[in-house]
């Protein structure tokens, strides 16, 4: 049997694609092939290097001396630290060394920003980076990611404060994350869509897997800590017991919140971290966590929140200031949004009656 090559049209198409790599992709978005273009689409390069870097570490995690497991430290978040931890993040500051790329990085594992000063003359953005996000995930081999936000840095920055850092979302220019699971996956936006990229070992590059990736109004999924049920104030109770007596809902929650927007956004519904009566603030942190997910989710047509406003509108005080995060499908936000706003109401009237009576 004489088996007929692809058209001529058909193989083009497929190379096309598998040309289409990171930095190759952040250019056609930009359109552009200015310095601030040709910057980014740099940057977007070495973040898939850290991801690789840091892939290859946890594929072979179970055979390597000294990579799983605590430190024995705890964090400026009162967190006991990861042997992964502090391999990704170190990771990512060896990747961008002598890039003269970017001037600053801020993540989940340093209390204060990391300068790289031979970058800073010419470095005009920070990165902000949550290395391994859901690092309880890394000692029994499943998913966990990395969640990254590229801010424009303002102002010289002379006293090493980062003060130009708590701004709102909205000044980020472009954020994303890496899945590692069983394939690795990175997922970005500079404001022009949502872009998905798959890890072709065999090549060594991320090539692009999806584009334009758009999240249903609507998903039966609702992604929550439900261990934490007698916490919560009773808005969030009251939607749990919604989703539990309504059909067409089902709860998918892996303890590592890269993976859980993941399943959201390719499939809709709604992950929630809320605050607790004791941490009105939740867990998850603003700037290198909740922040460039509401960006990605927001650019896939979906929305974050905080239960009582955009999550892109908050201005954190703190470099690692928290804040509780619900995100996913328009519909099913609005729908958690409205058991909060029920429940102030009440609370509103209750408290004017109470003070005529
Ligand atoms: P981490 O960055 O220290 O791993 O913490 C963030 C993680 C998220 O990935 C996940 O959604 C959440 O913490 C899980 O917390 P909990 O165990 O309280 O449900
Ligand atoms: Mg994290």
């Amino acid at each position: 049997m004489v088996v007929a090559d692809n058209p001529p049209v058909v193989q083009e198409l497929a190379l096309d694609r598998d040309c289409t790599t990171l930095s190759r992709h952040v250019l056609q978005q930009l359109q552009s092939f200015s310095g601030d273009a040709q910057e980014l689409s740099a940057l977007m390069n070495r973040i898939g290097l850290a991801a690789k870097l840091i892939s290859r570490r946890l594929t072979r995690a179970g055979l390597l001396e000294g990579a799983l497991g605590v430190t024995g430290e705890v964090n400026v978040q009162g967190e006991s630290v990861k042997k992964m931890d502090v391999y990704a993040n170190d990771v990512f500051i060896a990747v961008f060394k002598q890039s003269g790329l970017v001037c600053r990085l801020a993540s989940e594992e340093m209390e204060e920003p990391y300068y790289i000063p031979e970058n800073c003359p010419i470095g005009r953005h920070t990165l902000l980076y949550d290395p391994i996000d859901g690092s309880s995930n890394v000692d029994i081999n499943l998913n966990v990611g990395s969640i990254f936000s590229i801010r424009k840095q303002e102002g010289n920055d002379e006293d090493g404060s980062a003060r130009d850092l708590l701004q709102a979302g909205h000044k980020q220019i472009g954020a994303g994350y890496i899945l590692y699971g069983p394939s690795t996956v990175l997922v970005y936006s500079m404001g022009h869509g949502v872009h998905a990229f798959t890890l072709d070992p065999s090549l060594g590059e991320f090539i692009l897997s999806q584009e334009n990736v758009q999240v249903p109004t609507h998903g039966p999924i609702y992604s929550v800590n439900e261990g934490n049920f007698w916490q919560w104030e009773e808005p969030i109770r009251e939607y749990i017991r919604y989703v539990h007596r309504h059909e067409g809902y089902t709860g998918r929650y892996s303890g590592a919140l890269v993976g859980d927007i993941h399943r959201i956004l390719f499939q809709g519904g709604v992950f929630l971290y809320p605050g607790t009566v004791k941490k009105p603030e939740g867990k998850l942190r603003l700037l290198y966590e909740s922040a460039p997910l509401a960006f990605l989710m927001e650019q896939a047509g979906g929305r974050a929140s905080t239960g009582t406003q955009d999550i892109l509108d908050v201005i954190p005080e703190r470099l690692h200031a928290r804040s509780p995060l619900v995100i996913g499908s328009k519909e099913d936000v609005a729908l958690v949004e409205s058991f909060i706003q029920d429940w102030k109401r009440r609370q509103e009237e209750e408290a004017a009656i109470a003070a005529r009576s």
